[in-house]
């Protein structure tokens, strides 16, 4: 007769199996297709945008590039899916894309009840709110009554009604889908303030105000909320989580240890320091531990450079500073867990 244990070990050997078996299909399916499908944002300057050729270019864009550089050995081997705020989380659980990388936040009941997992923080931001300067409001405390556009399914919908409850204030949303129609409308004077995640704010007022009324708006002080922004994979794949959130821990990593698009080669080949070698791959092991090429991080910081230096490229033509975001070691709360 088996013993309890035999049965217990002979069952959690089934799950373990089963599990496995279904552990690697994302990086398989993304094998075999040649390319990684990322959802990114129908357009936001600085995140994800596609110029009139359809290059992308972003933050989060740079992401989809270094985990294709780390997967496929090549950032070209990427197909982009533009997703609104309503489509993201079903194209990300119905498998349409392998990943969504774009300023999505991290919240309990999306990494749980949505069957996603967030990965890593990419972007640390706030919530606030855009009103044109002929308002001359120069608090969010004084919008009481106001009209406010917003997005639906954004965390931005539930903290705008959570923030005017508790001010004891009321406001009429206007809520529309499409980004394009939302910022028309608010260009278009129908509501009195817009609210989203600051760097939205900041990237929307630059690129999508009418050409040269962008000094018009104002980004009102108050942040109301915590809004970490980062890529999301579906649940029950944990070989495509680990790739995803040690790709972003990589290039944080690199930023700290000074590697950079244009040293890694060399200091892939002449550093000494052990943290940057098993790093970088000289010495072997971590490539291995994700199932990838022990080059995955070369390969990523040579696509888009460290974390620093895709902040660099995409964030300050914005006009926002780096506050949160910068390392740790800096005043930040950008940190990496140990490559180790
Ligand atoms: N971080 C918030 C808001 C993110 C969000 O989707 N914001 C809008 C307004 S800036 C946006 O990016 N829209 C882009 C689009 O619809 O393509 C969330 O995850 O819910």
């Amino acid at each position: 007769m088996k013993s309890k244990w035999t049965t217990a070990i002979a069952a959690a050997a089934i799950v373990f199996s089963s599990y496995s078996a279904s552990a690697a299909k994302t990086v398989e399916a993304i094998k075999s297709r040649g390319e990684l499908i990322c959802g990114v944002s129908t357009g936001l300057g600085g995140f994800s945008l596609p110029d009139s050729r359809g290059k992308w270019t972003g933050l989060d864009v740079d992401i989809c590039k270094a985990l294709a550089a780390a997967i496929l050995g090549s950032s070209y081997k990427v197909k982009y899916i533009p997703l609104s705020t309503q489509q993201r989380f079903t194209a990300l659980q119905s498998g349409e894309v392998d990943v969504l990388s774009r300023n999505t936040s991290w919240s309990l009941t999306r990494d749980t009840a949505l069957g996603l997992n967030f990965t890593a923080v990419t972007y640390y931001d706030g919530q606030g709110f855009m009103v044109p300067k002929a308002l001359e409001v120069k608090s969010a405390k004084e919008l009481d009554g106001a009209t406010v556009c917003i997005q639906p399914g954004t965390t931005s919908e539930l903290n705008l009604a959570d923030y005017f409850r508790a001010n004891s204030m009321t406001f009429t949303p206007v809520v529309i889908e499409s980004l394009q129609e939302l910022n028309a409308a608010f260009f278009a004077g129908r509501c009195d303030a817009y609210t989203t995640d600051a760097s939205g704010l900041a990237s929307t007022r630059l690129n999508d105000a009418p050409k040269g009324k962008s000094d018009d708006y104002i980004i009102l002080p108050e942040i109301i909320s915590k809004e970490p922004l980062g890529p999301v994979v579906r649940h029950g794949d944990d070989q495509f989580l680990d790739i995803v959130k040690w790709v972003i821990f990589g290039l944080v990593e690199a930023e700290e240890f000074g590697i950079t698009s244009s040293n890694v080669r060399e200091m892939a080949s002449s550093s000494k320091n052990p943290n940057i070698k098993r790093l970088l791959g000289t010495n072997p092991g971590m490539g291995r531990n994700l199932g990838l090429d022990e080059a995955w991080i070369v390969n990523a910081i040579l696509a888009v450079g460290n974390y620093g230096e895709i902040w660099e490229r995409n964030i300050p033509p914005l006009g926002l500073s780096r506050g949160l975001n910068k390392l740790w070691s800096n005043g930040g709360i950008m940190y990496s867990p140990p490559v180790r």
